[in-house]
């Protein structure tokens, strides 16, 4: 059983939502258990500016899945949910779901790259991270509580 940190995100067709969609399709994950997760907050996009702000949160769970069963698992949600892949990076969508954490490991994959290479300089990950993992150290022995003090908080705002 491993623990693992699950982030959202969404800025198209009502983003809130869609989180709270994901958050009840995480619940059903096969092998896995949905620990507790993050309130929602409204961010500021990062990339792209002429989009609509984000809704972000970060869930998590205990699984048995591997990392690529996981990945699997969760772009079908992604699916699901109406997510189209566009070229453009970092543009709008329905919903992003990441493996920010899976337990200690770290993951080097054409597929997966674990830590989520973003992790330390999002505010909308780091905050509602700390928020449900305030000891949380990272594989790499950094202290996420340390992350944050380095970080502005770029308007994040709970929502909840
Ligand atoms: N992939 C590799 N590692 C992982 C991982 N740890 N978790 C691969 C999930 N997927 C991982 O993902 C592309 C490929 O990444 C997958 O097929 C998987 O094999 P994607 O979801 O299709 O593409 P993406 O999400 O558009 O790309 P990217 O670069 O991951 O986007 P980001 O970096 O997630 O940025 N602003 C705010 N405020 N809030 C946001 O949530 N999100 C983005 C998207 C831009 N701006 C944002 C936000
Ligand atoms: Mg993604």
């Amino acid at each position: 059983m491993e623990t693992v940190f699950i982030g959202l995100g969404a800025n198209l067709n009502d983003p809130t939502s869609q989180l709270r969609n994901a958050l009840r399709a995480l619940e059903t994950l096969p092998k896995s258990h949905l620990v507790c997760s993050s309130r929602l907050y409204g961010s500021k996009p990062m990339g792209p500016q002429d989009q609509p702000d984000y809704i972000n949160g970060v869930a998590c769970i205990h699984t048995e899945l591997t990392p690529e069963a996981l990945l699997d698992a969760l772009q079908t949600i992604e699916l699901e949910q109406g997510r189209v892949r566009k070229d453009e990076r970092w543009g709008p969508r329905t919903l992003d779901l990441d493996i920010l954490l899976f337990g200690n490991e770290v993951i080097q994959t054409p597929r997966l790259t674990v830590p989520h290479y973003g992790l330390c300089d999002r505010e909308f990950v780091v905050y509602p991270l700390l928020e449900i993992a305030p000891e949380l150290v990272l594989p790499n022995g950094m202290k996420l509580a340390d992350i944050c003090t380095q970080l502005p908080l770029n308007d994040l705002t709970p929502i909840e």
